[in-house]
C-alpha cells in the first residue's frame, strides 16, 4: 500500500515499523486488506499520524511513543514522580477584600492592566457538564443573559479603554480543540467578536489529541470498530504554551508593548475580580509567574500550590488533588490531605488562572519552546500491572510551568496570589446529581447554579466592603437540589466598573446605597454615577456611551424578579439550573447619548435644571 502515500507519510510509516523491540507499531498496517476498497480509509490514517507528527514538539509521533514508554515503565513500576521532594506550605500574598492592602495592590496592579495579553484555554469539552455546546457560550447569569465569553471580553475592553495607551488594543488568544473550535469561531462571528476588532483575537487549536496507548510497550490503540482508524484522546491544556509559541503570539505581544500574560479558564465568572489584584502583587514582587488561589478543602478535586525542596532545588507548583495525599503521607505528615484549625488544607487551591511576566516566559518559550512535562495515569486490570482497563496517554498541564525554570533565581520568582474563594472561583463545570453529592460532602459544587449566584454573591460582597448597606438573599434550595443563596442579584457590567477600586468611584456615598436582599440591579455604562439609591425590586439602569447620568435620592419598590423552579424546560441552560427567571416588574432608566433619559421619572433629559454640569441625574424629588 505503500504507494498510496506521500514520500512523508511513507517515511513516518517506515519509522513507526522500525521502532525497536515490542514497542513498533506494525499492528496497525498487519491487518490491511489489499482491496482498493480501503485506500481512501488507509490514507485518512496515515493522515491522521502525519498531524499527530506535525503537531507534538517533543520529536513527533515517535517522541511521542517513546516518552510513553519511559512514563508508562516508570508507572509500572509504582515510581512516585514526586519521590525525593519535601513538600512544605509557600508563602504568598493573601488578601481580605476591600482592607488597605487590598486597595492599594488593586491600585498597583491598574498600572499594568493596560499592558496585559489574554489567553483563555476553551478547548474543554465539558463532559462532567453534560452539556451539548461549548461552555463559554453558557449564559453567566439570567438577570442579563451575557455569556461568559461576552462577558470576557466586555471586561478586556473595560480595562482597554481605561488603562491601555491611547490606541493600543489588548490581544485575546483562545484556545480551542477539535470539539470546541468551530463553534468559537461561530459563536465570535456571528456576535461581531463582542465588539473587539478581530485583529485582537488570534485563535490557536490544539492538535487533535495524541493517540490512545493500548499497553506498556505504548501500542496504539486501533478504533474498536475500524480497524482503519486509531483511538485519539486529549493531550491536556498544557499544550497552551507550545501554541503560544509555535504560532509567535508571545513574540507579536511583546512587539505591541505588552508586559503581561494572564491565564484564564473557560467558566469562571470570578476570574476578574483577581486581576488587577494579582497584577499589583507580580510587579511588586517582580514575579515571571504568580497563581491565583484560593483557600482548599482537603480532597477537593483541586491542585494545591506547594513549596518543594530537594537538595539544593527549590520550587512553588501545583500538585494535583490525587498526589498531594501520598506526596504528604511518605514524607511524614500521616494524616495526609487533611484540614487544619482553620477548616482548610494549609495548602492553598489552584485555579488555574495564571499571570506570567511577559518578557520572562518568553523567554523560557524560546528555551523550551513551550513544551510541559508529561504524565500517564493508566488504570491496570491486573496486580502486575500489563493490562490496561482501557486505553490511556500522555497528558500535561499548563500549570506545570515552573518545573521547566531553571535555577534558583528563576524558581524563586514563582509566587501566588490568594483570596476568598468565593471571590476568585465559581467553575460551572459539573452536572446538577454531581453537584448535589458534592454539597453534600461540604464541597463546592461548581455546578450553573452556583456559578451564577457567586457571581452576583462576589459583587455583593464587595459593594458591602466598600460601605453599601446589601443585604442577603434567602438560601434556596433548586429543584435539582442545589443550595445556593440567591440575591440580591446584582449584575455590574465591566463598562459600569470592573474592580474594587473603580466600584468605589462609582458609589461616592456608598452608606446612601441600600439594597434589600430579593431585589436585582443591573448597572452598566462608563459615565454613570450611583449616589444615592434605595431598591427593593427591579432596576436596570444603563448609561449609553458617551453620555453621563447620576443616579441620585431614587427609590425603587416593586415585584422584581423572580427565580422560578422549572424542571420541565427543554433548553438546555434552564435543566442545569432548575430554575428559570421571572421577571415581574422592572424599573429601567437609560441615559441616552443625546441628553435624553428614558425611564419612569420625572426628570426626562439633560440639560436641563440640574446642578452638575457633568452629568445627568435622575432624582425622586
Ligand atoms: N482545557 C483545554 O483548553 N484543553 C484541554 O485539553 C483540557 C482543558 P478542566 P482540570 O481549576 O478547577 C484543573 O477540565 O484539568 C481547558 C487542574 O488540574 O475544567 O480537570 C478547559 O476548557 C486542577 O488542579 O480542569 O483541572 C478549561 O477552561 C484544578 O485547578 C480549563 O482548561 C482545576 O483545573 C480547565 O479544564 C480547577
Amino acid at each position: 500500500s505503500l504507494s498510496l502515500f506521500t514520500p512523508s507519510q511513507q517515511e513516518l510509516a517506515k519509522r513507526l515499523c522500525d521502532l525497536p523491540g515490542t514497542t513498533n507499531q506494525r499492528h496497525l498496517f498487519e491487518s490491511w486488506s489489499s482491496d482498493p476498497e480501503y485506500d481512501e480509509k488507509k490514507k485518512a490514517l496515515m493522515s491522521k499520524l502525519e498531524m499527530v507528527d506535525q503537531s507534538y514538539p517533543d520529536g513527533g509521533l515517535t517522541g511521542y511513543l517513546n516518552n510513553a514508554v519511559n512514563l508508562l515503565e516508570k508507572s509500572r513500576k509504582g515510581d512516585n514522580p514526586l519521590e525525593g521532594w519535601e513538600p512544605s506550605v509557600p508563602k504568598g500574598e493573601a488578601f481580605v477584600v476591600g482592607t488597605d492592602a487590598f486597595v492599594e495592590t488593586e491600585k498597583l496592579g491598574l498600572m499594568e492592566v493596560g499592558k496585559c495579553g489574554f489567553v483563555l484555554v476553551a478547548g474543554g469539552l465539558g463532559e462532567r457538564l453534560g452539556y451539548g455546546d461549548i461552555k463559554i457560550g453558557l449564559p453567566t447569569e439570567l438577570a442579563t443573559g451575557t455569556t461568559y465569553i461576552q462577558f470576557y471580553i466586555e471586561t478586556i475592553l473595560a480595562f482597554q479603554s481605561r488603562y491601555a495607551e491611547q490606541g493600543k488594543k489588548l490581544p485575546l488568544c483562545i484556545m480551542t480543540s477539535e470539539d470546541t473550535n468551530d463553534k468559537t469561531v461561530a459563536l465570535l462571528e456571528k456576535n461581531d467578536y463582542f465588539g473587539m476588532e478581530k485583529d485582537q483575537i488570534t485563535i490557536v487549536q490544539q492538535g487533535q489529541g495524541v493517540p490512545a496507548l493500548s499497553d506498556n510497550d505504548a501500542h496504539i490503540a486501533l478504533d474498536e470498530e475500524d480497524p482503519y482508524d486509531i483511538q485519539m484522546k486529549p493531550h491536556g491544556h498544557g499544550d497552551i504554551h507550545a501554541l503560544l509559541h509555535s504560532h509567535g503570539v508571545v513574540k507579536s505581544w511583546l512587539e505591541q508593548g505588552m508586559k503581561w500574560t494572564v491565564f484564564f479558564q473557560d467558566t469562571n465568572g470570578l476570574c476578574f475580580h483577581t486581576l488587577a489584584l494579582s497584577l499589583g502583587v507580580s510587579s511588586k514582587l517582580g514575579l515571571i509567574m504568580n497563581s491565583i488561589t484560593c483557600p482548599r478543602k482537603a480532597k477537593q478535586a483541586i491542585g494545591a500550590i506547594v513549596k518543594l525542596k530537594k537538595d539544593d532545588m527549590e520550587r512553588t507548583i501545583n500538585v494535583e488533588y490525587n498526589q498531594l495525599d501520598p506526596l504528604l503521607r511518605a514524607t511524614g505528615h500521616d494524616d495526609g490531605d487533611v484540614n487544619d484549625e482553620t477548616g482548610f488544607s494549609p495548602f492553598p487551591g489552584n485555579i488555574n488562572q495564571l499571570v506570567f511576566n511577559l518578557e520572562s516566559y518568553a523567554q523560557v518559550l524560546e528555551r523550551t519552546k513551550g513544551v510541559m512535562p508529561e504524565f500517564v495515569n493508566p488504570k491496570y486490570k491486573d496486580d502486575a500491572k500489563h493490562v490496561f482497563k482501557k486505553p490511556t496517554r500522555l497528558e500535561c498541564m499548563m500549570q506545570d510551568f515552573p518545573s521547566v525554570l531553571e535555577g534558583s533565581d528563576e524558581a524563586k520568582r514563582v509566587g501566588f496570589t490568594s483570596l476568598a474563594s468565593e471571590l476568585c472561583f465559581s467553575p460551572v463545570k459539573n452536572a446538577a446529581a454531581d453537584g448535589v453529592a458534592l454539597q453534600a460532602n461540604g464541597t463546592h459544587p461548581g455546578v450553573a447554579a452556583t456559578g451564577e449566584a457567586d457571581q452576583s454573591n462576589a459583587m455583593c460582597t464587595i459593594l458591602r466592603s466598600i460601605g453599601c448597606d446589601v443585604q442577603k438573599g434567602e438560601m434556596i434550595t433548586a429543584i435539582n437540589g442545589i443550595r445556593f443563596n440567591s440575591g440580591p442579584d446584582c449584575v455590574i457590567k465591566p463598562s459600569f466598573a470592573a474592580c474594587c477600586n473603580e466600584l468605589k468611584t462609582k458609589f461616592p456615598n456608598p452608606s446612601m446605597v441600600k439594597i434589600s436582599g430579593r431585589s436585582s440591579l443591573v448597572l452598566g455604562g462608563e459615565g454613570l454615577v450611583i449616589e444615592s439609591l434605595d431598591l427593593d425590586g427591579a432596576l436596570v439602569v444603563i448609561c449609553e456611551e458617551g453620555a453621563a447620568g447620576v443616579i441620585r435620592n431614587l427609590s425603587v419598590k416593586n415585584g422584581g424578579w423572580l427565580k422560578v423552579p422549572d424542571d420541565t424546560s427543554a433548553d438546555e441552560v434552564i435543566q442545569m439550573r432548575g430554575y428559570r427567571m421571572n421577571k415581574i416588574d422592572t424599573e429601567m432608566i437609560v441615559f441616552k447619548k443625546d441628553g435624553s433619559i428614558e425611564g419612569n421619572y420625572p426628570i426626562k433629559s439633560y440639560p436641563a435644571d440640574l446642578s452638575r454640569p457633568a452629568s445627568g441625574e435622575v432624582s425622586d424629588g
